[in-house]
């Protein structure tokens, strides 16, 4: 009997690839590269199940040319690749990897607000330079973390990982959300709700955990910027769009806020120009999740909720992170 075809779009750790060969036949892609939509249809024409990753756009077009689709694993929380109506349409299951990846990313967003409040990577950048001849006691002031503000816009189960580290930090937690937390979990979080403006005022640093919607299309642009203390750090760990680039590169250049911890960025791979041309952020190439543990983690749930949707392994026919589980209901 031949095997079901899946399609991975990059290598990943071949261990955790070879789970699906005694149920599959394993097509993974030599070099993680994007795929332009043609380059997608082509390749998932024959396929049964996919492994996709961020880069790749699987829309409605795409799953036209992909008759025999039954599975799309996505690797990542989110999932603003995925058109989950035309996949859902389309009677496709798609999963992503949540939970598995609270706590690294929410270790790199702290990695990040202290990074770029303590100016490590300025500071570094000078010493590499040659530039470090004598200290000056008033060199190098940053912006203390501990014992201040910290909001978190977006409070999902990685926000609110963030904000359980804050008690270490002797830090406030407020946030905003698009729902409260129940009271339990607030207290838990030790987390106070505000509405957007009081915490774009209050803030001494925000940190970004918004999943990507249109509705969330630069919800930090210039007036949300000039809302915020001069003083205030901004992290971005979630998705490139939610903050207008362009306007973070002018708010930094001209002191609206103090400094900025960007993992994500409208357009990635490329940087907005401006943006590299600044000292006074950190940048980093969307690394949040990148922990070896982590990514691990990721790669065993895809490759679990691929076998899961056709029957196999441990969660047989119900994967365990599917997003649109009607489509196994319907089949
Ligand atoms: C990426 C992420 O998926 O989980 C997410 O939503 O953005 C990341 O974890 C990761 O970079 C894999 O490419």
């Amino acid at each position: 009997m031949t095997k079901p075809k899946v399609w991975i779009s990059r290598p990943f750790f071949p261990d955790i690839v070879d789970r699906l060969r005694e149920h599959f036949d394993v097509s993974a892609e030599p070099e993680e590269r994007a795929f332009s939509a043609a380059e997608l249809a082509e390749r998932l024409a024959d396929s049964d199940a996919a492994i996709v990753g961020l880069a790749d756009k699987i829309d409605g077009k795409v799953l036209e040319a992909a008759p025999k689709l039954r599975f799309v694993a996505n690797l990542g929380v989110g999932y603003n690749n995925l058109d989950i109506d035309a996949l859902t349409q389309a009677g496709v299951g798609a999963s992503n990897t949540p939970d598995v990846l609270n706590e690294t990313v929410a270790d790199y967003a702290w990695a990040l607000m202290l990074a770029a409040a303590r100016r490590v990577g300025e500071a570094e950048r000078w010493l590499r330079d040659g530039q470090w001849h004598g200290s000056r006691f008033e060199g190098w002031l940053g912006a203390d973390v501990h014992g201040k503000t910290i909001g978190i816009l977006g409070m999902g189960r990685i926000g609110q990982a963030i904000a359980r580290r804050a008690a270490g930090f002797r830090a406030r937690v407020i946030y905003h959300n698009r729902s409260r937390l129940d009271a339990a979990l607030e207290r838990e979080c030790a987390a106070t709700y505000v509405d957007k403006a009081s915490l774009l005022a209050q803030s001494d640093h925000l940190i970004l955990v918004l999943p990507y919607t249109p509705a969330n299309h630069h919800a930090i642009g210039e007036a949300e910027l000039k809302a915020m203390k001069p003083t205030a750090v901004l992290v971005n760990i979630a998705r490139g769009g939610i903050v207008d680039d362009a306007a973070l590169a002018r708010a930094l250049a001209t002191g609206t806020i103090a400094s900025a911890g960007v993992d994500v960025f409208e357009g990635e791979p490329s940087v907005h120009p401006d943006l590299l041309k600044i000292e006074n952020i950190v940048l980093s190439p969307h690394i949040a999740s990148a922990s070896r543990d982590t990514r691990r983690d990721m790669a065993a749930l895809a490759v679990d909720n691929v076998l899961a949707a056709f029957g196999h392994g441990p969660h047989a026919g119900r994967p365990p992170t599917i997003i649109n589980p009607g489509v196994l209901a319907d089949a």
